[in-house]
């Protein structure tokens, strides 16, 4: 089994990783969600990464998705895909995404630049709408890959009232051609994820290398408080409807009932205050909530005691409260076969095979839906990811492209 030679390659991705960075709306941040000015840059520099690694051809998909297809042993064969995703949250960090599609593109690579062509084909998959930041739709282009997403998703709009349809249109794309994406389930064989941990496990065991089990489920929404805009100087405390109050008791309450079970999260992520002046009791308050569970039972119990917990809150203060469900997202169980052959390919590498569930949401949740889809974690520096601090080595960068590689050299398709 001829290992990566690490400088040419891992030095190769490290510095496509660094380039890819530099793309943000947000000098001295990475800033870079789907369809803004720097998805773009990071579109047409990842358009030209998989040329130079060896792709025979490269395409941007009518969802603004970066394609990238390694033929096999004859043209046309069905193809395992590797992706991830190239959007950022607001201020997140280099590695989370960008990794998976650098990977992917090194595989590439390192097959051209070995001569070797498989038994399939090898697409690499940039995706653009993962983090479900800008839009209130999410994992938009996966789903279309899937045949998951529906036209309504295409008139989610941003907070300045953009659809999705307007944004790819101004993008270059043309999103008439949306259903078209949808892949017929014979030509692909599977969907491999490389993603930062984003957690503190790998680390904590001193791992560079995890397979994921399965990936947490997830509730979105978003809910407006609307109280009494008043004068801060002359409404007495008793007399007050103040929103802003309010939501802050809900946001404890989130809180407390997130923490009820060991394996859900909750979170209140954004919080918008309206009039927003020094001097005005507020009047509305927007926030959100990002629920989480391995089990679908569990956090279904879990949001509908915030919802209960909320709308008591509501009542007691005289405010009015309004939910707006906008994402939901099942757990997603990986396939058995890639969980064992990535474990093998990790044992291959003398890494003992440590397998972990995923808190956090990866395209492979909608790649799932078309085929059989497992997912590789790399250690990243205290777990910290969605931050600036976000960090991993060049190192475990190396490791993991070498595991990666090992896998997909040894896949098997199922029969
Ligand atoms: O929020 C998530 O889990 C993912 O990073 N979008
Ligand atoms: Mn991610
Ligand atoms: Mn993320």
């Amino acid at each position: 089994m001829t290992k990566l030679s690490p400088t040419s390659l891992s030095a190769r991705a490290w510095n496509r990783l660094e380039a890819l960075r530099l793309f943000t709306d947000e000098p001295g941040k990475i800033t870079r969600l789907y369809l803004s000015p720097s998805h773009r840059q990071a579109v047409d520099a990842t358009v030209a990464m998989m040329r130079e690694a060896g792709c025979d051809h490269v395409s941007v998909d009518a969802l603004g998705s970066v394609i990238g297809r390694y033929e096999g042993k004859t043209t046309g064969l069905p193809a395992l895909l590797i992706g991830s995703h190239i959007d950022t949250v607001v201020d997140g960090g280099a590695y989370d995404g960008a990794l998976g599609v650098i990977a992917g593109i090194g595989v590439v690579e390192a097959l051209r630049d070995a001569g070797e062509r498989l038994d399939f084909a090898v697409e690499v998959l940039a995706f653009g709408d993962e983090e479900n930041v800008r839009f209130t739709s999410n994992l938009t282009s996966s789903r279309a890959l899937a045949g998951t997403l529906d036209a309504a998703g295409l008139e989610a709009t941003d907070e300045n009232g953009i659809s999705i349809h307007r944004a790819l249109l101004d993008f270059g794309c043309d999103p008439s051609e949306w259903a078209s994406l949808k892949r017929d389930p014979a030509s692909v064989i599977g969907y491999v994820e490389m993603h930062i941990e984003q957690g503190p496990v790998l680390e904590a065991e001193n791992l560079a290398i995890g397979i994921v089990t399965a990936i947490n489920g997830a509730s979105r929404w978003t809910l407006t408080v609307s109280g009494e805009a008043g004068h801060a100087g002359t409404v007495p405390m008793a007399l007050r409807h103040d929103a802003l109050t309010a939501a802050s008791e809900m946001a404890l309450a989130i809180e407390r009932l997130g923490a009820v079970d060991a394996n859900t999260v909750a979170t209140v992520g954004r919080f918008q205050v309206e009039p927003g002046a020094v001097n005005v009791i507020p009047a509305k308050i927007r926030f959100t909530l990002d629920a989480r569970s391995p089990d679908d039972t569990v956090r279904a119990h879990m949001v509908e005691e915030i919802a209960s917990a909320c709308k008591a809150i509501a009542a007691k203060r005289g405010v009015a409260l309004t939910i707006d469900r906008f994402f939901e997202s099942k757990a997603t169980q990986m396939a058995s076969s890639f969980v064992n052959g990535l474990s093998d390919a990790v044992s291959r590498h003398q890494i003992t095979p440590r397998l972990l569930p995923s808190g956090a949401g990866h395209d492979a949740m909608a790649m799932a839906e078309l085929c059989p889809a497992g997912m590789l974690f790399v250690r990243c520096k205290g777990g910290i990811s969605h931050s600036p601090h976000e960090a991993m080595t060049a190192e475990d960068c190396d490791v993991a492209i070498g595991v990666l590689f090992d896998f997909v050299r040894n896949f098997k398709s199922a029969p």
